[in-house]
Order: structure tokens, then C-alpha cells, then sequence
């Protein structure tokens, strides 16, 4: 019989929305749940995340076709190791962005204490012989603790952001235990070979144990890293792109936005995510091309996330002001240049939203992967279409034939976006078809069964 799949990560599919009588569950956004949900409602098994509301969830296994266990933290504990260490310090420093990290003040022992929580429940839900397969930079103590307990069990970790280089990773206070923490770990996945590379390298300078092709040697135990792509369920969203729902929306989108050029971006409000340099370049394809202003609007849509995170306030405060400053300056009576939705979209919106879109502009200024840039492929059915990316998601390694942009480089976005607005039908077609096919390559549920596989044959 195949073991118990244990899911572990920091959020889970569902979230509290209101309290008392208006108390309801929504689906979480974002790009790991976005990728899980399908993934376990496929296989079944145990989603194990932390509880954020007084009450627990109850959810339906038989309809949604796996369990939930909640890890239930105190309010301070909860809010201590996913503000300033997780937030403030691990996902900049991973994302090679350490302006703002402010180390000293980090409280590292409520990382230590809820990773121990999430062990704990982990192992409640799923006993010694399970397959646990445990997610992202909140829990990298976790595969040792498992292991300490069940050391039998198969224990995986999949790195959905990236891995920085060792000059970076070296910095942090706490790396010792968390190199030691991932290494109880049987396999550790990484989206690129330049992620997994960086990984190898900061064992390779901080520990002393051996490093053998793609594998570490450490004591009688070894952990194999493995490079796994993650996508998005093309399947899936092949029908869903085709429903009438989001067929009657595209219409309704594209007859609002007439005959002029449609450039989207879809973000989740987060500043590796590179709106404000995104504003900018288009701006300045406004600006330098005033015979342009009549044909283009871009349609920016930006999912909130962490609000209660000064840098993610000033954020948005700085993506209000540059929308008003570009909208006051450029728009014409009944033509707004910049749309642009602060909250989430219904997935039939979003995909209406992908198949109105001419134009997919993706530029964080480092992604570990970017399911933006694989979903707006997948829902260009007709092969029409351009995605502009920077060449700093980890989608860019994957996506040769998009137009690839340093996003840093505002002028060089400008170009690619006016590059775009004349690209022949015959070359978006030629290029949207070897992104559709690699996007296709790349299903979650592949990419979810070719980690598995690996971790289970252990
Ligand atoms: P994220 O940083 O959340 O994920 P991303 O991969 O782009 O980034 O996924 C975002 C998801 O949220 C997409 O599925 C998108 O459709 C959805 N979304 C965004 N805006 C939305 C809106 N307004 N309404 C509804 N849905 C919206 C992290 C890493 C990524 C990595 C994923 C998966 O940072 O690099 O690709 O995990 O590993």
C-alpha cells in the first residue's frame, strides 16, 4: 500500500474571511497553494498549515479529496516566526535582496519553536512511515526534526523561492541550523540548476560534509538535491480557458478595451514582483510615443499580501501614487491608460483576464519560478500573444522564446514592449507555440510526480 502523502506548509488552501454570522472560508491565492491544491485533490492525503483563525477549519474530505490538520500556534508565536523572520528576514535575503533586513532584531528562537510545532503535527497526522513533503523557507528545520523522530520516514523539501549564493546565505546568524535542518531532508527541490548549484555551494563553504555530483554525504545518510521546474495544471486550465464563463468575460473585457493594445500584469503585492519598475517602463513608452497613447492600456492587477507589513503599505502607497501620477498625465477624456485592481480576481476573471491580454508583461526582479508567466501561455489557446519576462524569474531558464528583459533596466522593458506592439502575427505564433509546449512539459501534476517518484524510491 502507498504511505500516507503529509503536505506541509505555512498556508494552506483555505483562509477566514469576517467573524461571528460573516465568518466564511475562501480559497488562499498564490503560487504555492495554486500549485498544491490540484496536486493533492488529485492524490489525496494530509495539508498540514497553520491555523490563523480562533476556530479551526473543517473541511469535506470526501469533497475536496484530502484532510487538513491545523497547527495550532499562539497569536505571538505565529506572528513572530512569519513577520520578522520569515517576511523581514529569510524571503529578502533568499530573493538576494538584503537592503531591508534588519538582523539583529530577528526573533529567531519563535522560528525554531514553531517549526517544532509544525514537526509535531506533522507527525500526529501522518505517524513514522509517511512520505512528508514539506514546503518553503518557513519550515526549513523541519525535515531534521522529522527525522530525529521518525527516522524511517521519507522526507522531501521543495524550495518554491530562490536560493541565494553563499555570500548572501553566509550572513545569516542562523545557517548552520538551517543547512543542518534541510539536510534531514532525503530530497530538496529546487526550480533551476542555478538555485540548486547555490545550495551546493553554501553546504560546500559552510559545512564539512561531502559534496558527490547533486548529492550530500553527511554521516551514514545522504540527500540527493533535485532540480523540479514547477507549472501549473495545463489541463485545466485549457478548459477552464475555454468555458463560457470566461469566453463571455473575454468579450466583455475586450469590448471595453476596443481596439487598443492590452498589456496585463498579475502580481501578488510583493516588491521582488517589480511593479514600480514595470510602471516606469511603461510610462516611458507612453511618453517617448505620444502616437501610441491612443492604442495601449496596461491593466495592472495586483492580489493584497501582507498588509500588515510596513514595506508592503509603503508598496502599494508607491503603486497608488505612480498609476495617478501616469493616469493624470496621459489620459485622454474616455481613455485611461493604466487599469488597475487592488484585490483578487475569481480564477474565471483571471483567465478572461489572460485571454484578452495581447501582451503578458512578467518582470519581477527575482522569482523563484512565476506562475504569471506559465498561466498566460496555457490560456493563449490560439498561440496569439507575447509574454515579455525578466530574465530573473526562474520561469526565464525555462522560456527561452519570450521577449527576456533585465527589469532593472527600465528602457530596455520599454523596448521590448514596443518590440511586442509590432511583433508580426507569424512570429507570436511561431514563439507563443514553443511556450505553450514547454508550459505544457511542465504540468504540476508532472512536476509533482517526478518529486514524488524521487522521494519515494529513497
Ligand atoms: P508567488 O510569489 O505567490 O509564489 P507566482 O508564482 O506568480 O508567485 O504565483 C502567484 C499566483 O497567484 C498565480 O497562480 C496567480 O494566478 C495568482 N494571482 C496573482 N494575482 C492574482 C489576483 N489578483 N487574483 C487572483 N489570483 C491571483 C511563490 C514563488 C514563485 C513560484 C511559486 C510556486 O514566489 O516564484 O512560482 O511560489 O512555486
Amino acid at each position: 500500500m502507498a504511505s500516507r502523502l503529509v503536505v506541509v506548509s505555512n498556508r494552506g488552501p483555505f483562509r477566514v474571511k469576517g467573524s461571528g454570522a460573516r465568518r466564511h472560508i475562501v480559497r488562499a491565492a498564490g503560487g504555492l497553494v495554486t500549485a498544491l491544491d490540484p496536486v493533492l485533490r488529485r492524490r489525496g492525503g494530509v495539508w498540514v498549515s497553520a491555523r490563523e483563525s480562533e476556530q479551526a477549519i473543517v473541511v469535506d474530505a470526501s469533497t475536496e479529496g484530502f484532510e487538513l490538520a491545523e497547527v495550532a500556534m499562539t497569536r505571538k508565536l505565529r506572528e513572530a516566526f512569519y513577520g520578522p523572520v520569515s517576511n523581514g528576514v529569510l524571503w529578502p535575503t533568499l530573493h538576494s535582496m538584503p537592503a531591508t533586513v534588519e538582523l539583529g532584531s530577528a526573533p529567531w528562537s519563535s522560528y525554531r519553536d514553531a517549526n517544532r510545532a509544525f514537526a509535531q503535527a506533522s507527525l500526529q497526522a501522518g505517524g513514522s512511515d509517511a512520505v512528508y513533503w514539506i514546503h518553503d523557507y518557513h519550515l526549513m528545520l523541519v525535515p531534521a526534526l522529522l527525522r530525529e523522530r521518525a527516522p524511517h520516514a521519507r522526507i522531501g523539501w521543495f524550495c518554491h523561492i530562490p536560493w541565494p549564493g553563499p555570500d548572501l546565505f553566509a550572513a545569516l546568524p542562523w545557517r548552520d541550523e538551517m543547512l543542518e535542518g534541510l539536510l534531514g531532508a532525503d530530497v530538496l527541490g529546487f526550480h533551476t540548476e542555478e538555485f540548486a548549484q547555490q545550495f551546493l555551494d553554501c553546504v560546500a563553504r559552510l559545512t564539512d560534509h561531502t559534496i558527490e555530483g547533486l548529492s550530500v554525504r553527511h554521516g551514514s545518510r545522504t540527500t540527493r538535491v533535485v532540480v523540479a521546474p514547477i507549472g501549473v495544471p495545463y489541463g485545466d486550465i485549457q478548459r477552464l480557458a475555454q468555458s463560457p464563463e470566461v469566453l463571455r468575460r473575454t468579450r466583455e473585457i475586450r469590448r471595453l478595451i476596443s481596439d487598443r493594445t492590452m498589456i496585463l500584469g498579475v502580481d501578488r503585492l510583493d516588491y521582488t514582483k517589480g511593479v514600480p519598475e514595470r510602471l516606469r517602463a511603461f510610462e516611458g513608452l507612453l511618453r517617448s510615443n505620444p502616437g501610441i497613447r491612443r492604442k495601449v492600456v496596461l491593466v495592472q492587477v495586483m492580489v493584497p499580501s501582507r498588509e500588515a507589513v510596513r514595506a508592503y503599505r509603503e508598496l502599494k502607497d508607491e503603486v497608488d501614487r505612480m498609476v495617478g501620477d501616469i493616469n493624470g498625465r496621459f489620459a485622454i477624456t474616455g481613455l485611461v491608460p493604466v487599469h488597475y485592481f487592488y484585490r483578487s480576481l475569481s480564477k474565471e476573471d483571471l483567465y478572461a483576464h489572460y485571454r484578452a491580454a495581447d501582451i503578458g508583461l512578467v518582470t519581477p526582479l527575482r522569482d523563484g519560478m512565476n506562475l504569471v508567466a506559465h498561466e498566460y501561455c496555457a490560456s493563449r489557446l490560439d498561440d496569439s500573444g507575447v509574454l515579455v519576462l525578466s530574465e530573473f524569474a526562474g520561469a526565464a531558464r525555462h522560456l527561452p522564446d519570450a521577449l527576456l528583459v533585465n527589469p532593472h533596466d527600465v528602457d530596455q522593458t520599454t523596448g521590448a514592449l514596443m518590440r511586442a506592439l509590432r511583433m508580426p502575427a507569424d512570429e507570436q505564433t511561431e514563439r507563443m507555440r514553443s511556450l505553450r509546449a514547454v508550459v505544457e512539459k511542465l504540468d504540476v501534476h508532472g512536476w509533482a510526480s517526478r518529486y514524488l517518484e524521487q522521494l519515494e524510491a529513497c
